[in-house]
């Protein structure tokens, strides 16, 4: 069994909504992060970064988001949240799945940090890089991958929703506003945020 251990208002959101969209039975255990729970000797064993989301099935442990985002999408082939393997839309659900580690998040701390970092030495370049290229790909629309979602919206979805409309520092797109809008109308993400609301 799927077991995710998982906190309200935090990047748990993310593993929260794709276990949703899988389809998948999973248990849920609650680490309050306030509580500094993630520190203990028996939660490192599961995430020695003392974090969550994170995710263990049998022998499996699966940690940072995107890597969960990836897994559950693999063991739901059913689901369709990932393109097989062979399939060309493999390199934009891989590209976009990397996206929001590897480039949002770090445009977004800097943004928060008040910090200016040289674009040639960040691997996301710069803040205004990383929403213009989002911005061009979310105008073409529906998903990331054109008419199907996939586990990448869910990271990107995710992002943009907290960067945007929780934390306010990324300006409101159409494209943008207009994506939202869309992952916002999706049942398993309503799920989602009814089970984080709940705590
Ligand atoms: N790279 C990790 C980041 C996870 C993360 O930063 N989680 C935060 C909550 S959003 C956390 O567990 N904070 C508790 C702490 O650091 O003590 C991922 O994507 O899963």
């Amino acid at each position: 069994m799927i077991r995710l251990y998982w906190a309200p208002q935090s990047r748990s959101l993310r593993a929260l909504w794709v276990l949703e969209e899988s389809g998948l039975p999973y248990v849920r255990e609650l680490i309050d992060i306030r509580s500094g729970v993630q520190q203990s000797p028996a939660y490192r064993r599961i995430n020695p970064m003392m974090k969550v989301p994170a995710l263990t099935e049998g022998a499996a442990r699966v940690t940072e988001s995107g890597a969960i985002c990836a897994y559950v999408a693999e063991r739901a082939p059913e689901a369709g949240l990932a393109p097989p393997l062979g399939d060309p839309r493999r390199g934009d659900y891989l590209r976009w799945l990397f996206f929001s580690p590897a480039c949002m998040e770090g445009a977004l701390t800097e943004k928060f940090s008040g910090a200016h970092m040289p674009s040639a030495s960040v691997g996301w370049g710069s803040f205004e890089r990383v929403f213009d290229v989002l911005d061009a790909a979310l105008a073409k629309g529906p998903w990331l991958l054109g008419a199907d979602f996939s586990a990448a919206d869910v990271m990107i979805g995710a992002d943009l929703y907290y960067s945007m409309e929780v934390f306010k520092v990324v300006e409101p797109r159409p494209s943008f506003t207009a994506y939202l809008d869309r992952c916002k109308a999706r049942p398993a993400l309503q799920r989602a945020w009814e089970i984080d609301a709940a705590g």
